[in-house]
């Protein structure tokens, strides 16, 4: 291969791979995550897809329980470290420097390093699976003694344990430099109160990203020590004194996973709706709360594991508190939507779809946050149809949602509405058949983490049914990637321009996609609808 070499008047491919190799522009690291983590999505889902090839029919031979017992924890895994919470904090990487009316991130050298980290920890995770066959099969949930070296002695676990150790480094980093660079450099007359709603919710998702993540990451370095050095920190310690900081850290990761996508809609709905957020204060309000009480309800996830009985009824009522500020916000896009003129798009069909199934995921929550209900459906399928509902029901319609949303902006093209309502109808039909029939699963006292069963149970067509609405599901994530080939790749969509939505924030001030140094001049804000001030001015002017 030649030398790399740099001309001046058109860069070759290679400068131009060079280029992104060492970008520090928060567009290009925003990208990257987005691109990654989408690829990590896939593969997940692929992951899932034989999960439920394998429980379509009681007796099936397809994988091995230890193959299983892989396939679901790099499932669960994937989803949750690799495409969840990488997606949205690309989403804001890209977001909200251009919301602020900034240049860049505070540190973007730090940047770059926090997408190369989470790749390679990505690459290590799914490299230890794909190569070795011998992946962590611990669960997600890794709990001891499962996890340590006497039950799982293969070094997929090692392997699998550091992925996770240098995810966590990734996003602490990343978090860092989200609040260095919300407090430090909004644009001249951008109040706490006028930051966008989306930048609001990152903000409280990175501080719950800086105050759980080093309980983790600590929880995790111990259980490598116990594994490789013979220290006995889980071993001989109480064995909740694991479950306590792995669910410390991670009932906050599903505020960390929920916010930002909450975010994405209080954006959506306003822009589609013609009328501005309901309850601004509230919204901001509840999204602080629901952020402190975070920290409160991680017992919940032990109710049947021993605790005093005081100490739980205390985890019981955080839990049904928490439901009151989510309440806040559902009411809040409601009222918002209420009487609006609305505008029946891709964004806003992908939020409603995040509504609905979130409120159901919300109230089988709140169901199981009973300790007497907890003691029924514990480790059966209703916890599997419960977490989907809020989780792919809430953070992957959201995300959708941001990404019909933004994309344009990000591209410069417009994605194909038609078929996008298709990737819409057939994603939440496909959804609702994958899992609701699982609620059913674990009322007839379904384990989850099996991976066959026997023909006499009764559970084999509410398996069925959700296997193949686990296939529309995939069915129509292929729409989405055909939409994007098409409208974005090969420039078949319409030209986006600055603002095609008629939006409110400062995103929409600049091209799509934006220049390198985002705005020629620094934006002056008055509102906290920058954008809608000046569509107004501008109307006002040819009358005056
Ligand atoms: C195509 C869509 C999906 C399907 C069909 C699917 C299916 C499943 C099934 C059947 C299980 C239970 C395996 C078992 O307990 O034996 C499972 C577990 C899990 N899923 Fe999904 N899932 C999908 C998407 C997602 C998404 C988007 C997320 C998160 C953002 C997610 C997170 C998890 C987690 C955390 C587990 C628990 C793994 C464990 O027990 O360690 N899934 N999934
Ligand atoms: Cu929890």
């Amino acid at each position: 291969m030649a030398s790399v070499s740099i001309p001046i008047e058109k860069p070759g491919m290679w400068a131009r791979v060079a280029a992104w190799l060492t970008t520090v522009d928060h567009k290009r690291i925003g990208i990257m995550y987005l691109a990654s983590s989408f690829f990590f999505f896939l593969l997940s889902g692929i992951f899932a897809l034989i999960i439920r090839l394998q429980l379509a029919q009681p007796g099936m031979e397809l994988v091995n329980q230890n193959v299983y017992n892989e396939l679901f924890t790099m499932h669960g895994t994937g989803m949750i470290f690799l495409f969840v919470i990488p997606f949205l904090v690309g989403l804001g990487n890209y977001i909200v420097p251009l919301q602020l009316g900034a240049r860049d991130m505070a540190f973007p050298r730090i940047n770059a390093l926090g997408f190369w980290l989470l790749l390679f920890a990505g690459l290590v995770m799914e490299g230890g699976f794909l190569i070795g066959g011998t992946a962590s099969n611990a669960a997600w949930t890794a709990y001891v003694p499962l996890s340590t070296r006497q039950f799982s002695p293969q070094v997929g676990m090692d392997i699998w344990l550091f992925g996770i150790v240098l995810v966590g480094i990734s996003s602490t980093l990343g978090a860092v430099n989200f609040l260095v660079t919300i407090y430090t450099m909004r644009a001249p007359g951008m109040t706490l109160w006028r930051i966008p709603f989306f930048t609001w919710t990152i903000i409280v998702t990175a501080a719950m990203i800086l105050l759980a993540t080093p309980v983790l990451t600590a929880a995790l370095i111990m259980l490598i020590s116990d594994r490789n050095f013979n220290t006995q920190f889980f071993t001989t310690a109480n064995p909740r004194l694991w479950q306590n900081m792995f669910w410390f850290y991670s009932h906050p990761a599903v505020y960390i996973m929920i916010l930002p996508a909450m975010g994405v809609l209080s954006e959506v709905i306003p822009v589609f709706s013609r009328k501005p957020l309901f309850g601004w204060k509230a919204m901001v309000l509840s999204t602080i709360l629901i952020g402190v009480l975070g920290f409160t309800t991680w017992v919940h996830h032990m109710f049947v594991s021993g605790v005093d009985p005081l100490v739980e009824r205390f985890f019981m009522f955080t839990t049904m508190v928490i439901a009151v500020p989510t309440g806040v916000k559902i009411f809040s896009w409601i009222a918002t939507m209420w009487k609006g003129s609305l505008n029946l798009k891709t964004p806003l069909l992908m939020c409603l779809g995040f509504i609905s199934t979130f409120v159901i995921g919300g109230i089988s929550g709140v169901m199981q946050g009973a300790i007497p209900i907890d003691m029924q459906v514990h480790n059966t399928y209703w916890v599997v149809a419960h977490f989907h509902y809020v989780l792919f029901g809430g953070s992957v319609f959201g995300i959708f949602a941001g990404m019909y949303y933004w994309l344009p902006k990000i591209t410069g093209r417009m994605l194909n509405d038609k078929l996008g309502k298709f990737h819409f109808a057939l994603m939440w039909i496909g959804f609702n058949t994958a899992f609701f029939p699982m609620h059913i699963l674990g009322l007839e006292g379904m384990p989850r983490r099996i991976a066959t069963y026997a023909a006499d149970r009764g559970w084999d067509l509410p398996n069925l049914i959700a296997t193949i609405g686990a296939f529309m599901i995939a069915a129509s994530v292929l729409l989405f990637m055909i939409n994007y080939v098409v409208s974005i790749v090969a420039r078949r969509g319409e030209v986006a321009g600055d603002d095609p939505w008629e939006a409110n924030t400062l995103e929409w001030a600049t091209s799509s996609p934006p220049p390198v140094y985002n705005f020629a001049r620094t934006p002056v804000v008055e509102s906290e609808r920058p954008l809608y001030d000046q569509r107004m001015a501008a109307q006002a002017k040819p009358q005056a």
